[in-house]
């Protein structure tokens, strides 16, 4: 997609990579001075779809890109994000040096040791004065593995910061939780090739025309002519592409599936013999969706009871069924028992670890998976448990630390840590490469509290977002194309980030500044190992053995470059081998064995929640929140610092209204209007759309406002917000 018009003129010999990329753009010509002396290839540091860019080196700078032709991801396309990549490194507020909040409560210069200093003397105090507990970090899905890893390790191990959480929490717990559950581990089945191989594809809560706009690419690369199902109940990009859109009611996901379920029992739609074979537990769910009769199923998710036949009709008659799900699942107050309720159907029916199959969650950020796995948060590094002896024992001889010195409890999460602040438990905090202030649900309470913090340490690449200029001490690092190290993509393919430019000022890695940060709190002996990215590469390969995510074959970044990434597990046979389609392309359970004990899937199922915030007269509109284009990245830190991408996206905060609701309440298209919930009150611009149904609004997340109106309400199983519903009003801003 999205190519760019320049054109080129040649005056000399091009390497083949460049005859390829120009004979791919149909660039023309490109004069000899403007020819890159290099290509350094790296995969896109925005979203989890992992594309590979060429970055043009020239006198060892980056001066321009193109998506890399022959990677098996992209397949020479990106999205306005992956070539607009460069620019927001350049932007003129990055973080150049750290920065202290001085008496007269203004940021001021310091040196890196005054910084060191102050972040050690100040979180030692914390933790003598109020406890071991009353630190806590918060991380990130965005940065490499091996920063992540040594992150983890250097907080939990080195520093006794017993609480850490990440961005990943607001975005992935639920997929986490729920595979957890119902597999065993956090694994997504799937390869991207299963976009081109189904002959129905099921989307249930995502937007992939938007979010993750090269997949989308693949799906209209599938050539079976399939059916395209979106459930969603905006009738987005997506929608409007597929072959059906169901706008069903929103967060009547699980009681839907729970009646798809229904149907496909009561008509004998189902694959007993992989249900006797490889799962545990059906004939509780079957009794369990008795009373989810279609008539019952349809008053509650809008959808007809014929709708809900056809559904379940193009599910049987598909040969190759895909399910894919993404926040509109997992960002609810019931996201687990939802995601679950769609990995039943894929079991139900077989739909699992054959080509063009799955229940397929698609991860967000580019490194979401690389967090799950290696951050040291949720779990113990390697999906290892915090609470198993054995495991410790394991981690601790790896590492060769002493085994005391890994906790033996779980973190608090994401909602309890913030909780810690308001209730002035928590005194220290350590925000790696998130912007809270601005993602975090219901923003206003997290803002009133903020000062029950005695030291808050932000560590990013602008000094400039809203939670950097909150805090008490600003680290400048280091940003993707400055450092080197490895992503997981959503298909959990690894792959390689090079470095291709040099921080600017005195930032350094997020990587180099944790070891700065070891020196200076006197742990560093621990991390004697923990030399470089690659060093800890190994170190992760090591905890990784005979773990489901094994990738103890993976010889080094450069064979990663070599194959075109390399999707876990890989074993160290299989590294031994010549490369072949099959191991750079597939999926897992082909062999109907899942990572419980008895190698058998379960079945999860529940009775549905009421939602926790009902529309009512005063507040007659639903709120949903979401991706607003393919141009814009979450808080705007980084894709608002490019001038190209800026013309691409609404400059303004704005709202999308029914054509019906806005003749009703008299409001005109592009008029300012307030939205208010009872937890906040904001101006925002009227889009006036069909796309929203009468009775529901939608805000992007991309705009500071919306948090200040979202319900802090979490999943009880995955501790996830539920950032996609709740009670609004809407009425003229004059
Ligand atoms: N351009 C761009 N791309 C991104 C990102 C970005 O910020 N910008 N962020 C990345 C990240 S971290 C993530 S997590 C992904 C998110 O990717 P998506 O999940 O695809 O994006 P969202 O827009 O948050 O939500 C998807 C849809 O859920 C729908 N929805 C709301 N409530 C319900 C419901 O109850 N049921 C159903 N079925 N649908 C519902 C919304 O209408 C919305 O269209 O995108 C990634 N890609
Ligand atoms: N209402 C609503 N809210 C939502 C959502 C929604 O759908 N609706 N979606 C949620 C989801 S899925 C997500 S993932 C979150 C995302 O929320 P955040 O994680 O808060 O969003 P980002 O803007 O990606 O923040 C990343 C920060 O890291 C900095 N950064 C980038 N690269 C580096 C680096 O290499 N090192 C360091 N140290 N810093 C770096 C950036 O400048 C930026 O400040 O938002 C959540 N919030
Ligand atoms: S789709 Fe995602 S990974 Fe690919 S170029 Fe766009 S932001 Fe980067
Ligand atoms: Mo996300």
């Amino acid at each position: 997609m999205m190519k760019k018009n320049l054109i080129y003129q040649v005056d000399g010999p091009l390497t083949e990579e460049l005859e390829l990329a120009k004979s791919h753009l149909g660039l023309g010509h490109l004069p000899r001075r403007l020819l890159p002396d290099k290509i350094e290839r790296s995969i896109c540091g925005f979203c989890s779809t992992g594309c590979s860019l060429d970055i043009h080196m020239k006198e060892g700078k980056a001066v321009n890109l193109t998506p890399t032709l022959n990677y098996p991801v992209n397949l020479g396309n990106a999205c306005p994000k992956g070539w607009e990549a460069l620019p927001p490194l350049r932007a003129a507020d990055r973080a150049l040096y750290p920065l202290l909040r001085n008496k007269e409560g203004r940021l001021e210069r310091v040196s890196w040791p005054e910084a060191m200093t102050a972040l050690v003397d100040n979180f030692t105090r914390i933790q003598k004065t109020y406890g071991k507990e009353s630190l806590a970090f918060l991380s990130t899905g965005q940065i490499v593995t091996e920063e992540m890893a040594l992150l983890g390790a250097l907080a939990k191990f080195g520093m006794g910061i017993l609480h850490g959480d990440g961005n990943t929490r607001q975005c992935m717990a639920t997929a986490v939780t729920a595979y957890k559950q119902s597999f065993g581990f956090d694994a997504p089945p799937y390869t991207y090739r299963d976009f081109e191989e189904s002959d129905v594809l099921v989307f249930v809560g995502g937007n992939p025309c938007i979010a993750h706009p090269i997949l989308w690419q693949r799906v209209l690369m599938n050539r079976h002519n399939p059916e395209i199902i979106v459930l969603d109940p905006r009738k987005t990009e997506t929608a409007m592409d597929a072959t059906k859109h169901y706008a069903l009611n929103p967060k009547s996901d699980l009681v839907l599936f729970y009646g798809l379920a229904h149907i496909l029992i009561q008509k004998g739609w189902i694959d007993r013999d992989f249900i006797e074979r490889h799962t545990n537990h059906f004939s509780k769910f079957s009794n369990h969706v008795k009373s989810y009769t279609p008539d019952m199923v349809s008053q509650i998710s809008g959808l007809s009871v014929n709708e809900l036949y056809e559904f379940a009709t193009t599910i049987h008659q598909g040969k190759r069924v895909s399910f894919w799900w993404t926040m509109g699942i997992n960002q609810s107050y019931e996201g687990v028992r939802a995601a679950q309720a769609i990995i039943n159907i894929a079991l139900m029916t077989g739909s699992i670890g054959r080509p063009g199959t799955g229940a397929n969650s698609i991860t967000g950020q580019c490194n979401a998976m690389g967090s799950r796995l290696f951050s040291n948060t949720t779990n113990l590094l390697g999906g290892h448990d915090f609470l198993n002896g054995e495991d410790r024992r394991k981690i601790a001889k790896i590492l060769a630390i002493d085994e005391d010195s890994i906790p033996q409890k779980n973190s608090l999460a994401y909602d309890e840590i913030i909780e810690g602040v308001i209730g002035n438990e928590i005194k220290g905090l350590w925000v790696i490469a998130t912007n809270p202030i601005h993602s975090w649900i219901n923003q206003n309470q997290l803002r009133e509290y903020l000062h029950n913090l005695e030291f808050l340490v932000v560590q990013d690449m602008y000094h400039t977002t809203d939670t950097a200029q909150c805090a008490h001490l600003i680290l400048p690092a280091a940003a993707w194309g400055e450092k080197e190290g490895t992503f997981i993509n959503s298909e959990r393919r690894l792959g390689v980030v090079k470095k291709i430019a040099q921080p600017p000022g005195e930032a350094m890695t997020d990587f180099d500044i944790f070891k700065l940060i070891a020196r200076y709190w006197g742990c560093e002996r621990m991390f004697a190992q923990w030399t470089s990215p690659q060093a800890v590469f190994e170190i992760l390969k090591e905890i990784s053995r005979g773990r489901p995510c094994d990738i103890t074959g993976i010889r080094d970044y450069q064979m990663l470059e070599e194959r075109g990434g390399i999707q876990w597990p890989f074993l160290r046979e299989e590294g031994l081998r010549p490369a072949t389609t099959e191991m750079t392309e597939r999926r897992l359970f082909a062999d109907g064995r899942f990572y419980h004990e008895d190698q058998k899937a379960r079945f999860i199922f529940e009775k549905e929640k009421p939602i926790p915030e009902e529309v009512n007269e005063q507040y007659p509109f639903v709120l949903l929140t979401g991706r607003g284009t393919s141009s814009q990245w979450h808080t705007q830190t980084r894709t608002a610092k490019s001038a190209i991408l800026r013309k691409m996206y609404p400059e303004h905060v704005y709202v999308e209204i029914n054509p019906q609701d806005a003749t009703t309440l008299n409001i005109k298209q592009g008029e300012w209007v307030r939205v208010e919930t009872h937890r906040g009150r904001v101006k925002a611009k009227a889009i006036i759309t069909p796309i929203i149904k009468p009775g529901q609004i939608f805000m992007p997340m991309h705009y500071v406002e919306t948090n200040q109106l979202t319900l802090a309400i979490f999943d009880a199983y995955s501790r996830q917000p539920s950032y996609k519903i709740c009670a609004a009003k809407i009425t003229s801003a004059y």
